[in-house]
């Protein structure tokens, strides 16, 4: 028996029945801090039974509530009622198949581009898939750029892979990847792009080409456009750097790890797209990592039902709290997500729950913010405690989790499947049997549901490669950060090594909502065009003036407010990923 983490990770940790990792490649026979917590955790702050309007129910008759609920809404206006969902389990039953109910009674969905989306767009415009290097190659690399991806924290397996190796940081603050990197880059946020787009200058003026590129004559004549003195100073970095790192490239032929961090910044598409070149332009195929979990073949879009019937409406997460905001939404129906902190404007929601303008039903195993604004609870199964399918976004294994620990709750397939019967549907795509639908979804990576069931996990082929020859184009068409003004500074996120974004604090605490900055302390508002938070600020000498850095696990400010309360409504270019990073905020010391 194998269980996998199907905590939103590039690791994906592999467990056997005791919960010790397997000592597989490139599980390697540890974990993290999280993986060690996780049986403690199971035990607390959960949800054990399900509530309406804060009064504990029975969870057939609460069912039979939410689906009331759903039922008058729908009748009105169907993209009124909307799901919004994200990875706190990776699971294919479990995350992707309750879209299924959600498309056929017609609501609408969210964009779901909070996280990756961008930086996959980007780079399936030059080579057709977001698939990059498999980890069986990453040994083969003797040096890496880690390019905006502090990996010794949000990717512990994928760092030590690289420990004895020569490592390159490029980063906004010394970071803990920076500093145990041998060179660190730092640079201005969101400007990666015109650093890139100097490295790529360099490369080609320089006669350092040693690979093909499709559209390469369009790509030199548009970098020749840039003088290098321009380029060091939108980015910060020095002309010595941007050659180095150009010469870096040609003659030690680094692994390029790109960070979805940087998708969520300010020209954050064009920046992971003109990255993604540079390893082809000096003759690496295949020589950057994103994220793969594009590229095994799985059919998400048939778990999720879209051959047969799809959303109403689709609603870019950046405009979250302007769409509740606005009156366009009534229900609001959560799973595997804790918006009220982690979408853009979920203070929001929290009005428009309170003044009873939207219903809330959330089905959570955890106590999250979320569960505890809603007006209907139901009580959901962590993946210790259900079967189910798990990928990674890093390595090629397909796992089959069996449960480990007995069930408090229901699962997300029985939920919608009761929720579908309340309401008299009799679709397809909800009789199907569920196991059937995943087996469907992952033959095209070569492995069956009764073949993985007998194996527990098995290798991936993938499916999606990236092309030999990347396109050059599209051309990025970046603009440059607005420029602070007094006492303001770019905020930007980061994973903590206790966390998985607001999960673990039932174990390892609440942490503080602190700004690290260059020179400002004690307590401060932060004020954005959006609006206020309260926080402490540190100062930090790992962090340069001009930037401030905050925990992407703290995300309530001092007062109770969530700190997404300040980020403005602003789309990615690619696929419309909010601009978490990279914020303006003023610091007014209080
Ligand atoms: N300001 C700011 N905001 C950010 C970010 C940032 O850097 N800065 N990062 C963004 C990013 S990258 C991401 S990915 C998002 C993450 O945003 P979320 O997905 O909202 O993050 P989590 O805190 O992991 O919340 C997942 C929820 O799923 C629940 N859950 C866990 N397992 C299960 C299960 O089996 N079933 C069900 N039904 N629920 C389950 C957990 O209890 C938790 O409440 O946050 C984004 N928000
Ligand atoms: N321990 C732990 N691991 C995690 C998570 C977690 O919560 N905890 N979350 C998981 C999730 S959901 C995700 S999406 C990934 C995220 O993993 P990463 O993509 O590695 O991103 P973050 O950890 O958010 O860190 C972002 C880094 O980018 C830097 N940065 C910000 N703006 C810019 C910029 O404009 N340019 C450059 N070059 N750097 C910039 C920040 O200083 C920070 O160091 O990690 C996953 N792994
Ligand atoms: S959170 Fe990531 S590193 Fe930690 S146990 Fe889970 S998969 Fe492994
Ligand atoms: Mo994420």
């Amino acid at each position: 028996m194998v269980i996998a983490c199907t905590r939103d990770c590039y690791d994906t940790c592999i467990f056997n029945e005791k919960y010790e990792p397997l000592k597989v490649f490139p599980i390697n026979g540890f974990t993290c801090a999280r993986g060690r917590a996780d049986l403690i955790r199971n035990e607390r702050n959960r949800i054990t039974s399900a509530y309406v309007d804060g009064r504990e129910t029975d969870v057939n008759d609460t069912i039979k509530y939410a689906a009331r609920l759903l039922k008058e809404e729908l009748k009105k206006n169907p993209a009124k009622v909307l799901r919004t969902d994200y990875d706190g389990n990776q699971g294919l039953l479990t995350w992707h198949y309750p879209d299924r109910f959600f498309n056929v009674i017609n609501a609408s969905q969210t964009d779901r581009s909070i996280c990756s989306s961008e930086g996959h767009s980007a780079i399936s415009a030059h080579y057709g898939t977001s698939m990059g290097a498999l980890p069986e190659e990453f040994p083969k690399y003797n040096a890496a750029v880690f390019w905006a991806f502090p990996a010794s924290i949000s990717a512990p397996h994928i760092w030590v892979l690289f420990v004895r190796k020569f490592k390159v940081s490029i980063d906004v603050r010394l970071s803990d990847a920076a500093k145990k990197s041998d060179k660190a880059i730092i640079i201005r946020p969101g400007t990666d792009v015109f650093l890139a787009l100097g490295v790529i200058k360099v490369i080609i003026e320089d006669g350092l080409i040693e690979g093909k590129v499709k559209h390469l004559e369009e790509l030199a004549k548009y970098v020749s456009n840039f003088s290098l003195e321009y380029l060091s100073k939108v980015s910060g970095v020095s002309i010595n750097d941007i050659r180095w790192l150009a010469e870096f490239y040609h003659e030690r032929k680094p692994l390029t790890l790109i960070g979805f961090a940087l998708g969520r910044s300010l020209n954050g598409g064009d920046a992971i797209g003109v990255i993604s070149i540079i390893p082809a332009l000096v003759g690496l195929r295949r020589g950057y990592y994103y994220s793969n979990s594009l590229g095994w073949g799985i059919d998400f879009d048939y778990l999720r039902g879209l051959h047969m019937a799809k959303s109403s409406r689709v609603i870019p997460m950046a405009e979250f709290g302007e769409y509740i905001e606005h009156g366009e939404i009534n229900v609001v129906y959560v799973w595997n997500e804790n918006p009220v902190l982690t979408l853009p404007g979920g203070d929001r929601l929290i009005e428009a729950v309170r003044e009873g303008r939207v219903r809330l039903i959330v089905h959570d195993p955890y106590w999250s913010e979320t569960a505890k604004l809603a007006d209907v609870v139901i009580p959901a199964q962590t993946f210790l405690e259900k079967y189910d399918v798990v990928y990674s976004y890093w390595h090629d294994y397909l796992v089959y989790n069996e449960p480990i620990r007995p069930a408090i709750g229901i699962t997300e397939v029985e939920l919608v499947r009761s929720l579908a019967k309340e309401l008299g549907i009799n679709h397809p795509l909800l009789l199907e049997d569920p196991w059937n639908a995943v087996d469907k979804a992952i033959r095209p990576t070569g492995v069956t549901i009764s073949e993985l069931r007998e194996r527990k996990i098995i290798k991936m082929r993938p499916r999606y490669l990236p092309a030999d020859e990347p396109d050059a184009l599209p051309l990025p068409n970046p603009v440059e950060p607005e420029p602070l003004n007094r006492d303001e500074v770019y905020l930007v996120f980061a994973s903590h090594p206790l966390y998985t974004n607001t999960q673990f604090r039932e174990v390892y605490g609440t942490l503080e909502p602190i700004i690290h900055t260059h020179d400002y302390e004690g307590v401060v508002i932060l004020e954005s065009k959006y609006g206020k938070v309260k926080v402490k600020a540190v100062k930090d000498p790992n962090v340069p003036p001009g930037v401030g850095f905050i925990y992407k696990s703290s995300l309530i400010d001092l007062d109770g407010k969530p700190i997404n309360s300040i980020i403005e409504p602003i789309k990615g270019k690619y696929a419309g990923t909010p601009k978490l990073n990279g914020i303006k905020v003023r610091i007014i010391k209080t």
